[in-house]
Order: structure tokens, then C-alpha cells, then sequence
């Protein structure tokens, strides 16, 4: 039996912050598993360096549910995303290494291909209409099918979702950035320039919105449905996420479909909102959901309900967690789409992953386990710098939901 000899725990910072875990059997074969919590990321690491690398030297490294039970239950504490994407981790690496041994890919060992490729969608944005439309036909061009509109709400500098640099990157500031947030001047200008978009570009294509948490069920229902003409293959996080029932009082006045959960860790997070059918995609992600394994109990529950996946795919989940989530969308019956956003290439010196874009789709490569490899390297230039996610404040000055 091989055994866990070598548990790593790397922080690199190309472009941005990733913590990279990786795990190496007494027969040479090597796994890797994303670790990375914007913002928090040091969090993470101590807790896999600290509490999880001394109860993993010697185990069996094919034996991943049960290693998954065991950081689970183990831990006593339940949940919470330092534990969940630690445990993520671990469980992804295993998943690459099982991979390696078997010589096939992760898709195979989940039951191989149930599709072709894997739709994902871009993110446009702009800093007003006219530059939004500019940055949507570029998307169209590129071969997109779904793309995401974000457009800066006139008076509120800094709106969320508004692309500066080649990538849109919110974790930019050494403390976190204080934003203004203005609901009213939102909910009058969400609707005219998406609205806008369709009006350039027609309906051939799949056209979504990331509310990001901020509006109240009742606001984000009166969006909802003035956005029905838009047809939105998904309205976004439209109010927190903590109190799953409240999204019932959207879901009653409004047609415009409903996504949830990159915020969330556990089934538990989202098993009232899968079982009563109050959301329509699940936006949980291997990284910040406990890996493959727990991911696939996820979408499986889900998949009951009629609810389809929709995986987290910002930028803060790096290479090894992105080729991950294209292996379990790869198989899954109940997939919808996968959020994509590219990397700079910087994060492509470290991480050189074998997924692939074509016509608006992702796939994975055929490479045995997930198909990433890390270059120490190249990582070794990159050293961390703190970086946290804004803050957003009322015109009063309050703290609002970012
Ligand atoms: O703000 O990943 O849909 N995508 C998003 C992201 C999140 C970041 C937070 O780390 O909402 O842009
Ligand atoms: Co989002």
C-alpha cells in the first residue's frame, strides 16, 4: 500500500494569492488541490499546515472518502469555510493522485463524459452602457455563449463587478477598500443597461447579472421582475444567503431565474434551498465545498430537485480547483454552466493546466488525474502580499453587504 509521505502547503501570489496544497505518496505519485480564501488565505494554510499535514502522513492515499469523513467528522467543529476548503483540498489532491495511479483523467473516474465541453461564461463590464456594449461584443467575439453584464452605477465609484486591468480583480488593496453603495440608484439603472444589451445584441445568447448580495428579498424580487423582458439566464445572489427561506418571497413574484451559493460550504447551506425548489442554479465550487467528493453530493441532491450547477469560477480559484470543477461538470447529468474568467499570465507561469477554450466551452484534457502541474519555479517569484476583498458602506456610512 502507498502511503502519504509529504503534505505541502504553498502560497504564491502571481497576479494574486493562491495557497496550493500538495500531497505526495511513498510511491512518487504527487496531487494537487486548491486551498485558496481570498482574503483569508494564511487562515487556510495554517489550518492544513498545522492541524491536517501530521494526520495525513500515513494514510492510505486512495482511501478518499473515508479521509474526507475523517477531517469531517473529526474536526468536532462542523462546517465553515476555513474547515470546508481545507478539507477541499485534501480531497482534490487525493482525487489527482487516484487519477495518476489509475492512469486516467478525474472525468473518467467520475464516470466519464456525459458532454463534450463545458459552457462557461465571461464576465463583461464597463465603467458606463456604451462601455459595457463594447466589452459584451468583444466577449461575443471571442466565441462566448453566456456572458455576465456588470456596469458601474452612475455616482458609485468602485461599483462591484467593473473591470480595471486585463482581469476583474476585487482583492486589490492592501486593507480593504471602502466602496459606496446606493440601492435606489441601482434598481433604476440595473434594468436600463441590461436592457441596453439586449437591445444591441438581441437574445441569442445567454445574458446573466450578479446582484452580489445586495438588495432585500422584497427589492430583489421588484428586480426580478423587471428584469422578466431581459430574459437573465440567471439573477445572481440576489439577497444574502444566510436565511435560505427568505428566498421563497422572491421566488413568488418573480419568473427570472435564480442562482446561489459561492458563498456556502456544505449541503446543509443549501438544502433548504435545493429541496423547496426556491433556486434554480447552485453556485457552491469544489474549492470553498469540501472537493469533489462533497461537491458531487451537492449536485446530486440538487439534481432531484431539478436544480442545475453553475460552479463558482472567479479568479480566486485558482488553476488546480478550475480543471477540477471542468472534470465534475464533464460528467454530471444536472450541469448548467461553469463561471469563467481567465487568469493573468502570471498565474499561467505557475499553474500550466491542460484545460482548453473553444467556441465558449471548456475541456479537460486527457492528462491522468486533474492535469495541472505546478512550477515551484516561477511560484518562487511571486511571494504572498495581504490582499483583501472591499467593504461597501450606505451614503449614511453603514456597513452594507458587499
Ligand atoms: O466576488 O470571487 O460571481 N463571482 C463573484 C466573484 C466574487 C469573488 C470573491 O472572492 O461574485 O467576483
Ligand atoms: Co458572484
Amino acid at each position: 500500500m502507498s502511503k502519504i509521505e509529504k503534505v505541502e502547503v504553498l502560497v504564491t501570489s502571481p497576479g494574486r494569492n493562491f495557497v496550493t496544497l500538495r500531497v505526495t505518496a511513498s510511491d512518487g505519485v504527487v496531487g494537487l488541490g486548491d486551498a485558496t480564501l481570498n482574503g483569508r488565505e494564511l487562515a487556510v494554510a495554517s489550518y492544513l499546515r498545522d492541524h491536517v499535514a501530521p494526520l495525513l502522513l500515513g494514510r492510505d492515499p486512495a482511501r478518499i472518502e473515508d479521509t474526507w469523513q475523517y477531517l469531517y467528522r473529526g474536526a468536532y467543529w462542523r462546517r465553515g469555510p476555513v474547515t470546508m476548503t481545507s478539507i477541499a483540498a485534501v480531497d482534490t489532491a487525493l482525487w489527482d493522485i487516484k487519477g495518476k495511479v489509475a492512469g486516467l483523467p478525474v472525468h473518467q473516474l467520475l464516470g466519464g463524459r456525459s458532454r463534450e465541453g463545458v459552457m462557461v461564461y465571461g464576465h463583461a463590464s464597463g465603467h458606463d452602457v456604451a462601455s459595457l456594449i463594447d466589452d459584451v461584443a468583444r466577449y461575443r467575439d471571442a466565441g462566448y455563449q453566456a456572458i455576465r453584464a456588470q456596469a458601474a452605477v452612475p455616482g458609485l465609484p468602485g461599483s462591484y463587478g467593473v473591470r480595471k486591468g486585463a482581469v476583474y480583480e476585487p482583492a486589490a488593496t492592501s486593507l480593504p477598500d471602502e466602496q459606496l453603495w446606493d440601492t435606489g440608484a441601482y434598481l433604476r439603472f440595473a434594468p436600463q443597461y441590461l436592457g441596453a444589451v439586449r437591445e444591441e445584441f438581441g437574445f441569442d445568447f445567454h445574458l446573466l447579472h450578479d446582484v452580489h448580495h445586495r438588495l432585500t428579498p422584497i427589492e430583489a424580487a421588484r428586480l426580478g421582475r423587471a428584469l422578466e423582458e431581459v430574459q437573465l439566464f440567471w439573477m445572481e445572489d440576489p439577497t444574502p444567503v444566510e436565511n435560505q427561506d427568505s428566498f421563497r418571497l422572491i421566488r413568488q413574484h418573480t419568473t427570472t431565474p435564480l442562482a446561489v451559493g459561492e458563498v456556502l460550504s456544505s449541503i446543509w447551506d443549501v438544502q433548504q434551498l435545493i429541496t423547496e425548489q426556491l433556486i434554480d442554479y447552485v453556485r457552491m465550487s469544489v474549492v470553498h465545498a469540501g472537493g469533489i467528493t462533497h461537491l458531487r453530493r451537492v449536485f446530486d441532491l440538487a439534481s432531484l430537485y431539478q436544480v442545475r450547477t453553475g460552479s463558482h469560477g472567479a479568479t480566486d480559484l485558482s488553476p488546480v480547483s478550475l480543471a477540477a470543477a471542468v472534470h465534475l461538470d464533464t460528467t454530471v447529468p444536472n450541469f448548467g454552466i461553469q463561471e469563467y474568467m481567465g487568469f493573468t499570465d502570471e498565474t499561467g507561469e505557475v499553474f500550466r493546466s491542460g484545460v482548453t477554450f473553444s467556441k465558449g466551452m471548456l475541456d479537460v484534457s486527457d492528462a491522468p488525474g486533474l492535469g495541472v502541474e505546478y512550477d515551484d519555479e516561477a511560484a518562487a517569484r511571486f511571494p504572498y502580499e495581504a490582499r483583501y476583498l472591499p467593504v461597501a458602506r450606505r451614503l449614511d456610512g453603514s456597513v452594507h453587504d458587499w
